[in-house]
């Protein structure tokens, strides 16, 4: 069921530190050329802090663990033409023998199948602001109480409603760490005036936190909140409006389900003349770097 490219095959075998990733931030989150630089980007940084990195994505059907250099371009040249593909849609993607790319929930349902126990994204999903109304709850957040992965997140996006993410996670029994921070970070801002219930200070502690939650068989992933690097934060205060403006647009052309997040990465992204692009990148990136660490620390 599940493919592995050789580097990870043999990372594997030799219980050597990986870290999963997703495509979905590929073909959904970021434009062509810089989706395909920065899938690239983020697996050399990687490798450079010691670990293995592992593309996450399916092709004809097949679960693949390690894309090559040409298939991330594939997920990176064909963009919104591949199919996004959460938990619900995988037996109908793998039946149909189709190409999907992984969202965070599906990514770390199969990280957990291959027994990968760190992941890097840029921001996880969550609850939606109105979701009262909409019922719109990432797939993401259910996950996270059943796959055993510990994922790297810059916080979760500000056009979620973050205080009912957090609240969502508490009842899930996830834990919310903040990486060198008890701020809760929001993406494009390294604050976003929560709190997280936790905080660790090396990757050290978190690898300590995930072995202790598994050794007492707590079923389920960690949040590891990792704010962006200061120079590329966007404020809250100056993207808050156009956050707000961008929701507005997205319900006005009725955008609804999984074409909620795209839309509105896509529009940020147009509106800021690709600065909210650019922190995308940065925030990616330094969680690749913390996510290497964590794995390197955990398979010690
Ligand atoms: N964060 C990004 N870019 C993305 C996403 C998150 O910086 O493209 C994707 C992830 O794959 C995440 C998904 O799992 O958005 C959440 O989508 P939804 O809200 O439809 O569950
Ligand atoms: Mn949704």
């Amino acid at each position: 069921m599940l493919i592995f490219s050789v580097a990870v095959k043999s990372a594997l075998a030799k219980s050597q530190p990986i870290v999963a990733l997703e495509s979905t931030i590929i073909a959904h989150g970021m434009p062509f050329p810089q989706n395909f630089e920065m899938a690239k980007k983020v697996e050399s940084i990687i490798e450079q802090n010691g670990a293995t990195p592992a593309t996450i994505a399916i092709i004809d059907g097949q679960l693949r663990v390690g894309l090559s250099h040409s298939e991330l371009e594939l997920f990176a040249k064909s963009g919104p033409q591949i199919m996004k593909v959460s938990t619900r849609d995988l037996p109908f993607v793998v039946s149909q023998k189709l190409n999907g790319a992984t969202t965070v929930a599906s990514t770390m349902r199969i990280a957990a199948m291959a027994k990968i126990a760190v992941f890097a994204t840029g921001g996880m999903g969550g609850v939606h602001r109105g979701a009262e109304t909409s019922f719109d709850v990432s797939a993401d957040l259910p996950e996270f109480a059943r796959s055993n992965v510990a994922v790297v997140t810059a916080g979760a996006k500000a056009i979620l409603d973050l205080s009912l993410t957090l609240e969502t996670l508490e009842t899930l029994g996830v834990p919310v760490v903040g990486f060198g921070t008890n701020d809760f970070p929001a993406f494009y801002s390294r604050v976003s005036g929560l709190k997280t219930p936790m905080q660790c200070n090396s990757a050290q502690e978190v690898a300590a936190m995930m072995k202790a939650k598994w050794e007492m068989n707590l079923q389920g992933g960690l949040v590891i909140a990792n704010p962006i690097p200061q120079a590329f934060e966007i404020p809250s205060a100056e993207i808050a409006p156009v956050i707000e403006k961008a929701i507005l647009e997205a319900k006005r052309q009725n955008i609804a389900g999984k074409n909620v997040t795209p839309f509105l990465l896509q529009h940020l992204a147009k509106v800021t003349a690709g600065r909210s692009l650019t922190a995308n990148i940065a925030l990616v990136e330094n969680n690749a770097v913390v996510a290497a660490k964590i794995a390197v620390a955990y398979s010690q």
